[in-house]
């Protein structure tokens, strides 16, 4: 071997040596490691496409969170009577006042159903299919939604049903061809959509597991939310607002309800559809959502405590994440990209969320004594999964209160390590922004802990 060679082959196994031994090192950090971090990799990538918004935790700035155990006027919360009576009402409006807005609480006058499909033996007789029409003011050219509903066939007494909201239609979320196509607007990202409008290249496209759940003994209800209110700014001149709207000398108050309270607002009237059908279980609702869905089924589980369990996915702003970190998308960014989703109060805060009056935490403690489960995703650092993390946290003391379990850890579990101890359900899985197959088996799994042989 002459001198070069030598050189060489030295070179080499230096190289080996020193990857190996980095190799070992990162094993055992990640080995002692015993709570998630975003990956470096994801936080600088992150910041490249959007530099101007936190993603390292060591920039998010001081914040001090409302008590959810202290009252507005500082006085301690110490009953499980107090936080019914007291608290809960507080931050409940202050939720109405300053975030999502006021929808009419009541159910409306005149309101019908109408099951206008019923087919027991639908996917090869595996479901009992309905479909039915909620008009909200039992006019013939008032605003209406439909429900889909599949229960399954093998059901010998009423059953526990997930409902949720979908963002393209419900023809989306089963091949099944008698399945109603939706006739409204439809943001143009859907697949199969030209000019607004589904098309049967539409069907199915969005689907969502139907036959796994069936198979675990569950129902599945969903809606359209652009039934409720198209997801789109248009000075809410279409959906349910101008015709529920309370308006105070011709206008809108700067708490009237915006897009995502009309959304929780109609799964609320979907809840008012299952307490009349003697198949579905309707005191074991649970009620989930995905994104800007998932912001929508907290509300919704936050202002109607008919829901028995609900569920976060991917919520982020305005939803699980907390507002004062600022972390990923802060309350500027939500309120300039999407003004129709909150109430106008909630742009007073754009830039200022230390004068929030509440944060999220809050939000997830209205759930108390209720279920509840959020769930992140590792690469999806704009819903901020620590801050949805931290609001389970922050919310624990409301549930040890009433002397129930909440989450039961003190820090982020590992990735793919769902936490499942108490009445707060967590997790963090592998992957980018979306609800999964994982996902649903593990609010399957809570689900079965928290809603059946109850
Ligand atoms: C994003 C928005 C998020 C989230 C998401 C979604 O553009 O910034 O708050 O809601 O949309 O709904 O898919």
């Amino acid at each position: 071997m002459n001198i070069k060679n030598l050189l060489t082959l030295t070179a080499c196994l230096m190289f080996l040596s020193f990857t190996t031994i980095s190799a070992l090192a990162q094993t055992q950090e990640t080995k002692s490691q015993k709570s998630w971090q975003p990956s470096r990799e994801v936080s600088d990538a992150a910041t490249r496409s959007r530099p101007d918004t936190i993603y390292y935790e060591r920039k998010v700035p001081e914040y001090t969170l409302p008590n959810p155990l202290v009252m507005a006027n500082g006085t301690k919360v110490v009953s499980t009577k107090m936080w019914r009576t007291k608290r809960r009402p507080e931050i409940l409006e202050l939720f109405r006042k300053y975030v999502y807005g006021r929808a009419p609480i009541n159910r409306p006058k005149g309101m019908t159903f109408k099951v206008f499909d019923l087919d027991r033996k639908a996917l090869n007789g595996l479901a009992v299919r309905r479909q039915v029409t909620v008009n909200f003011t039992g006019k013939p050219d008032g605003p209406s939604m439909d429900i889909l509903i599949y229960l399954p066939a093998a059901a010998k007494k009423p059953v526990p049903t997930f409902v949720f909201l979908n963002f393209y239609g419900n023809h989306t979320i089963h091949p099944d061809p008698a399945i109603k196509l939706s006739s409204g607007w439809i943001p143009k990202r859907g697949r199969g959509v030209i000019d607004h409008r589904a098309t049967e290249k539409s069907r199915g496209r969005n689907y969502a597991r139907l036959e796994r759940i069936l198979a675990r003994g569950y129902g599945l209800a969903t809606i359209y939310c652009g039934d409720l209110d198209p997801d789109v700014h248009d000075g809410f001149q279409n959906g349910v607002h101008p015709v529920f709207d309370n308006l105070i000398d011709g206008k809108r108050s700067p708490d009237a309800w915006a897009t995502i309270d009309a959304w929780a607002w109609g799964l609320s009237r979907a809840m008012d559809y299952f307490e009349s059908d003697d198949e579905i279980d309707h005191k074991h609702i649970a009620v989930l959502g995905h994104s800007r869905l998932g912001k929508t089924s907290l509300w919704a589980g936050a202002s109607d405590e008919r829901f028995a369990l609900v569920i976060s996915n991917n919520s982020g702003c305005g939803g699980a994440a907390l507002s004062k970190r600022q972390f990923g998308e802060t309350v500027k960014r939500i309120n300039t990209n999407f003004p129709h989703w909150f109430c106008d109060n909630f742009k007073k805060f754009n830039g200022k969320e230390n004068l929030l009056p509440v944060d999220q935490h809050l939000l997830i403690a209205l759930m108390a004594p209720r279920p509840v489960y959020v769930a992140s995703a590792d690469k999806d650092l704009w819903a901020d999964p620590r801050g949805e993390f931290l609001s389970c946290k922050n919310a624990e003391p409301v549930y040890h209160l009433i002397g129930l379990k909440g989450l039961e850890v003190e820090d982020m579990p590992l990735l793919d390590s769902p936490v499942q101890k108490g009445k707060i359900g967590y997790h963090i899985r592998t992957g980018k922004h979306g609800l999964t197959e994982y996902d649903w088996q593990q609010y399957m799994d809570f689900a079965d802990k928290h809603l059946k042989g109850h």
